[in-house]
């Protein structure tokens, strides 16, 4: 029996996606011969309900020098991290020197707004390609994984910090008990830790499997946050749901009773215990609905190959690395994947080995069909390709089933 990374208790697995790549490893055509795979499975934890992989992927063959993944490719999420910093520099930064650190910062798409602003802030990026990016901004970074001994460091340099901000990179740490260590030697009496990722409630609705992937190491809920920052002497003062990356949660967590709890963080945790959120019956029909979008995703993409329709994707995202193969996706079904990342592009996917080609080829070789892969940005990638269904072609989609628009 595995134990859980949060409290060691015994963690049960509900779904094995077989043997994965890493999720953000685009190799170069034809050099692929050590490729990295793991086996990809979840579990919940019987004690705290935290949902959970089996197994760990080394960090540093993730987050790395070339580490492709650039935040600021998508309008809304510029949008959605500038209005988060404004946020930030009117209700939390208002005092006589205040400071903000992020984890996680990639290519500075939140902090260029508090480094604009004039305020004192630190990204923390171990990817090196991403950070230098940042810096190119104005954006102050330390090149490094966060961890206990990085923020009492930054503490003893720089000072205690009002607010430790992070997005997408909490979930991606299993190592959270020196991430909790370490924000408590960061964070000033009265500062917040807000860290938001996505929400198992929404993956488990949308049966958004997709999110699950090496990077991505706990599913958290309003439950099993609380009940891990309460480990750490913190507590879990409010619940914020985003629609971004197909539905998040933005939790803030603060010292034990420094805050007082906004009643959301009550409604939310009854609103998941009625709905059995995290337990095994639930989680396991989970997995059926899983299953049975792959079947539905290969007949679907067959059929269409033996009516002599074309089929191309569209964003190599990490999550796809996930779909493309647990359904065995190869160029048999799929010609190629089109992605506006510099760096993903002229390489293959990875485990799949499907030519990323640059955005352009969506333009000059049209698809009768395109595989969303990037379905979380449907809205802003539909209407930027907006002809392609006005002159026939048509979007499949998986979430929440297979389906096509
Ligand atoms: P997107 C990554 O996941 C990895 P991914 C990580 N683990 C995580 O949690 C989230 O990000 C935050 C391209 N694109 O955002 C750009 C277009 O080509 O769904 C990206 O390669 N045209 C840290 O990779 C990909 O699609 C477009 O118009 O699943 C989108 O990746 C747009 C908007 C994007 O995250
Ligand atoms: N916050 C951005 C970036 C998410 S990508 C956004 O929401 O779009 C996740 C980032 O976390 C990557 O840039 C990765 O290099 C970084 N990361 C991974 N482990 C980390 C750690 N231990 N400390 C700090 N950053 C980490
Ligand atoms: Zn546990």
């Amino acid at each position: 029996m595995t134990a859980c990374r949060i409290c060691g208790g015994d963690l049960v697995e509900f779904y094995d996606f077989g043997r994965q790549p890493l999720s953000d490893a685009f190799h170069k055509p034809g050099q692929f011969q050590d490729e990295f795979f793991f086996r990809l499975a979840v579990g919940l934890c019987t004690d705290c309900t935290m949902v959970q992989l089996m197994e760990e992927v080394p960090r540093d063959k993730m987050f790395h020098e070339d580490y492709p993944y650039y935040s600021s490719g998508s309008a809304v999420m510029r949008k959605h991290f500038e209005l988060t910093a404004r946020r930030f520099i009117e209700t939390e930064l208002t005092g006589p020197a205040p400071f903000a650190v992020e984890i996680g910062s990639n290519d500075g798409i939140m902090l260029k707004t508090i480094a604009d602003a004039g305020i004192k802030h630190l990204g923390v990026e171990p990817s090196g390609g991403v950070a230098e990016l940042s810096r190119s901004k104005g954006v102050r970074v330390l090149n490094e994984f966060f961890q206990e001994s990085t923020a009492v460091e930054i503490a003893a340099t720089d000072g205690q910090a009002d607010v430790i901000f992070s997005a997408n990179t909490i979930c991606h740490i299993p190592y959270l008990d020196s991430i909790f260590k370490g924000v408590d030697a960061l964070l000033k009496p009265n500062g917040v830790f807000v860290f938001e990722d996505p929400y198992l409630g929404e993956i488990v609705r949308r049966t958004s499997f997709d999110q699950i992937y090496d990077e991505h190491y706990y599913f958290f809920t309003a439950r099993s946050v609380q009940s891990m920052a309460n480990r750490y002497g913190f507590e879990l003062v409010d619940v914020e749901r985003l629609p971004v990356h197909g539905g998040e949660t933005r939790y803030t967590i603060a010292r034990q009773g420094a805050r007082t709890p906004s009643p959301a963080v009550a409604e939310m945790i009854a609103e998941e215990n009625e709905r059995g959120l995290a337990t095994l019956p639930t989680l396991e029909g989970f997995g059926e609905n899983v299953t049975k979008i792959k079947d539905d995703l290969v007949a679907l993409l067959t059929k269409l190959k033996a009516e002599g329709k074309t089929v191309a994707a569209y964003g190599a995202t990490a999550k796809s690395a996930t779909v493309a193969n647990l359904c065995g996706l190869s160029t048999d079904l799929v010609s190629y994947v089109c992605d506006t990342t510099p760096q993903k592009q002229n390489r293959v996917s990875p485990g799949t080995h499907i030519p990323v080609r640059p955005a352009e080829a969506f333009h000059e070789d049209t698809p009768d069909y395109a595989l969303l892969f990037a379905w979380n940005h449907a809205e802003e990638i539909m209407a930027k390709e907006k002809a392609f269904r006005d002159g026939g072609g048509k979007w499949i989609l998986y979430v929440p089933e297979v389906h096509v628009v």
